[in-house]
């Protein structure tokens, strides 16, 4: 065997073995959270590990709220009578912050949440 076919076969199997590490740390997996948000809270059970993509169900039960993810750069208003969408995959370990992004009343201000990526 050549010096060049050793180096490309090389260069062949660093390619495809740096693209199975990736595979494997991406878990591919959608998790789906229901996330109701209320004045002046947001009740969820969102947890996650790094390489999921999850996927929010953001509803109101009671006036126009928002949703800002400033980590992954998010905002989404959140209607009461229908259900916003979010769809993202998580990169980071730690902590996910999110706030409301909608003037909601007199506790807009402290309304937020956060859920912990693993
Ligand atoms: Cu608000």
């Amino acid at each position: 065997m050549s010096y060049k076919k050793i180096f490309l076969a090389l260069a062949i199997s660093i390619v495809i073995w740096t693209g199975f590490s990736f595979g494997v740390s991406d878990s591919g997996e959608v998790k789906e959270f229901d996330v109701v948000a209320s004045q002046f809270r947001f009740e969820h059970d969102i947890s996650a590990n790094i390489g999921d993509t999850l996927r929010l169900k953001v509803t109101s039960s009671d006036v126009v709220h928002g949703i800002y993810i400033p980590d992954y750069d998010i905002n989404e208003q959140v209607s009461p009578g229908q259900t916003t969408i979010i769809e993202f995959k998580v990169t980071k370990p730690g902590q996910v912050m999110f706030i409301c992004s909608v003037m909601c009343g007199s506790g807009h201000m402290s309304m937020g949440g956060s859920f912990t990526v693993n």
